[in-house]
């Protein structure tokens, strides 16, 4: 565990809005200096929801910056390059300037990411006011929900599927595994030491290869559909789906328009889910082979975002959450990965270390479900590791001890929000 002098609320909360302060870069929040140098989409919705009570103008400022970056299919990617800091895979991997569905004067990633962006806007609506930025923000979000239920219901049974593990922000999840292990022998043969250096050990031939192809078939619906050999469908991923179709019904009559699609959507994501993915515990669906991926993950934790989830399925999650399989043989909840897994690890980034925007989703759930004790228990656990460790990007979920990198946005700007409901009456 790293020295680290104790600080009390006020003073952790100055901290994380410092380290906020100093990622800004005028358009967006970087995730972290250095290592993630541009705009994230799920990390701005994150930030923009640790901000709303705090700084609403930048929040949304946050969130319009990266809808700025939205394709015309619909598709919000899930980086906008807003410089030209390096990175990779930066813009020339994914050559959005040859898309015409692309912004133009705006280079982006080919890929999308967690959906979250429905439900940070509906945050920021409850925590400050402000019905013109919902006005302004409703039709993208909009677009972004029938992108995914058109482009990427790729299975046919109303889930969206994911193309690439980037896709899921879990990047290296072991859900991912079978999958990446049934393409074909690949050597990208491009090392980029700033790759290896993020993650060592990772599938980075395959992720590279992946991108290309599909960057190759000029990013096309029926590429995806026919040909691309990486399709799952996660339960995270469509959970966070569920759960922004709920926000965009309440924030539908702000808008004029009305709720029921979006009440219907979020009902057929909740009969989807249960049918295509669950079995005891939902796990991800790889429709290239027709079969569950039988890891549990903290992602399968991801349908109690669904305030209408039937009880018995609740109770079941919960039940697994609690366990020794997850938070109940680790100091600082929730490993990522469920620790009797042969694929668990430690120290590997998704694949056992805790992080502060899962711990966050699953306290909102908690909540959701009445669950007070769980909610509160995750709260503390969460503030114990940053005020242990700092804003690391994740956490050994044994030790508390910080892995990745330091000043990481989303752990600063979810603090901010632990802090503001953490008041102890
Ligand atoms: C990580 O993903 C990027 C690729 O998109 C990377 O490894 O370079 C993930 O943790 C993802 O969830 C996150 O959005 C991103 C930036 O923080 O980093």
């Amino acid at each position: 565990m790293e020295a680290r002098p104790a600080v009390d609320d006020a003073a952790l909360g100055r901290e994380a809005l410092s380290v906020l302060e100093a990622n800004w870069t005028g358009t967006a929040t970087v995730p972290a200096p250095g290592l993630y140098p541009h705009q994230w989409s799920w990390d701005s919705a994150f930030v923009a929801m640790g901000l709303a009570r705090h700084r609403p103008d930048r929040a949304r400022a946050e969130l319009l910056s990266l809808l700025s970056g939205q394709w015309a299919t619909g598709m919000i990617p899930h980086i906008v390059f807003h410089t030209s800091e390096a990175y990779f895979p930066g813009p020339s991997v994914w050559r959005s300037q040859d898309q015409s569905a692309a912004p133009a004067g705006l280079l982006t990633s080919g890929l999308t990411g967690p959906p979250l962006h429905a439900l940070a806007v509906w945050w920021l609506w409850r925590h400050s006011g402000e019905p013109e930025f919902v006005r302004r923000a409703y039709p993208a979000l909009v677009a972004q929900d029938a992108y995914l239920a058109s482009t990427r219901d790729l299975g046919g049974g109303g889930l969206a599927a994911i193309v690439h593990p980037w896709e899921s922000g879990m990047d290296d999840s072991p859900s991912w595994d079978e999958p990446l292990a049934a393409l074909p022998e690949v050597r990208y043969g491009y090392r980029d030491v700033t790759l290896d250096e993020r993650h060592p050990d990772s599938h980075h031939d395959r992720y590279v290869w992946l991108a290309l192809r599909y960057r190759n078939a000029g990013y096309r619906a029926e590429y995806l559909r026919d040909e691309h050999p990486f399709a799952v469908e996660d339960p995270m991923f469509n959970a966070i789906w569920l759960a922004s179709s709920h926000a965009l019904a309440e924030l539908a009559p702000l808008a004029g328009a009305d709720p029921r699609p979006h009440t219907e959507q979020a009902e057929r994501l909740r009969r989807a889910l249960k049918e295509r993915l669950w079995d005891g515990c939902f796990y991800a669906r790889d429709l290239r082979a027709d079969r569950l991926i039988p890891t549990c993950t903290v992602g399968s934790f991801g349908p109690l975002l669904d305030p209408g989830l039937p009880s018995d399925q609740v109770n079941a999650l919960v039940e697994i959450l609690e366990s020794a399989r997850f938070m109940g043989a680790t100091g600082y909840p929730v490993p990522s990965c469920e620790i009797r897994s042969a694929h668990f690890d430690r120290s590997r980034y998704w694949r056992g270390p805790s992080w502060v925007n899962t711990n966050w989703l699953l306290r909102r759930a908690a909540t959701l479900h009445g669950l007070p004790h769980l909610a509160q228990l995750l709260t503390t656990a969460t503030l114990r590791l940053v005020r242990q460790a700092g804003f690391r990007e994740c956490f050994d979920p044994f030790d508390g001890s910080g892995r990745g990198c330091r000043d990481f946005s989303w752990s600063a700007a979810l603090t901010l929000d632990l802090l503001a409901d953490n008041v102890v009456e």
